[in-house]
């Protein structure tokens, strides 16, 4: 099977547990009301390439667990990402009509529903993993998960990537950023799901603490590597492919590492990390082949 059809085959099986887990939520006690649960299908079910799901997934079955223990996880970190987009688009933050191709939430909604779509987004995640039950998931472990990805998508994770981000452009703070500042707050911002994507698949399969930090670590080098093909997708790829507004960066004014470093090097530095994810799952052998290829369609993205 190619790579592109066995992630295409996994986004299909991640898209019909998140339409349950939005379905379940609407039809809880009094249910989301209708305007609510609409935006939240909006911002969910709208093409994403589950990208993150996909790593939790592969990285469970890796590591010798199953699909199906994993995907409590799996589900609860695409809606942790899906709600950073819901939010991220806002007026106040990069203000972008456009996401996946489709009016974003407050430009297809207006902006208190984008608010609370992205707030209904974060709390169903930990609802969701917190409350599923699999055999092969104690309830140590699931606690364990819980904490995990609350720490990666917190103020010292993900939300603090994107506070850093945002001084920067709207404050000018630093005034110069330099390359060690956007690295670590790109890390944050982007990274920290990507690493912790890996990490609750390799707990969730039963790895070992060695082995589940190589895969943490190589799930941050996919990370750091996605975040830089995306400066550099902002700079060449086209809107119509992308399916959102491109040029932006520039245009802002915003510091970025294809910005700073100019595009030659911007591209050197995409391949030296490739090299380092890369040694981190070198010991695996061919059972990380589906995490090389992940890696490899990261570097390469069009969209
Ligand atoms: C608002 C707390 C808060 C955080 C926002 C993720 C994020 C943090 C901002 C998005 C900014 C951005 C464009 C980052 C580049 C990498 C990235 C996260 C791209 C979007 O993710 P994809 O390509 O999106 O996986 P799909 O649509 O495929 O799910």
């Amino acid at each position: 099977m190619t790579f592109e059809k066995r992630l295409a085959t996994r986004a299909g099986e991640i898209d019909i547990a998140l339409a349950d887990a939005l379905a379940r939520a609407a039809s809880e006690r009094a249910g989301v009301p209708p305007r609510l649960a609409e935006a939240m299908r909006h911002a969910v079910m709208a093409g994403g390439k589950r990208m993150r799901p996909f790593l939790v997934l592969e990285t469970a079955i890796m590591a010798g667990g199953q699909r199906d223990a994993a995907m409590p996880a799996a589900v609860a970190l695409e809606l942790v990402h899906c709600y950073s987009l819901v939010h991220d688009d806002l007026p106040a933050m990069d203000n972008d009509l456009l996401r996946r191709g489709k009016p974003t939430v407050w430009n297809a909604f207006d902006e208190w529903t984008a608010i609370l779509t992205g707030d209904a987004l974060l709390t169903l995640a930990f609802e969701h993993l917190a409350a599923s039950r699999h055999p092969a998931v104690s309830d140590g472990l699931r606690l364990d998960l819980v904490a995990r990805l609350a720490a990666a998508a917190g103020g010292h994770g993900m939300v603090g990537g994107q506070g850093l981000d945002l001084e920067a452009d709207k404050l000018g703070k630093p005034p110069r950023p330099d390359i060690a500042h956007i690295e670590r707050l790109q890390a944050m911002k982007t990274g920290r799901l990507f690493e912790v994507a890996c990490l609750m698949g390799a707990m969730t399969g039963g790895a070992g603490r060695p082995e589940a930090l190589a895969l943490a670590r190589f799930g941050a080098g996919l990370g750091a590597a996605f975040q830089l093909a995306d400066d550099l997708l902002d700079v060449e790829g086209d809107a119509a492919t992308v399916g959102k507004a491109t040029a932006k960066d520039a245009a802002a004014g915003k510091a970025t590492l294809v910005g700073m470093m100019g595009l030659e090097a911007a591209r050197q530095r995409l391949a030296e990390i490739e090299r380092g994810a890369l040694g981190e799952v070198e010991s695996f052998g061919p059972s990380a082949d589906v995490l090389r290829e992940t890696l490899r369609f990261a570097c390469a993205r069009e969209r």
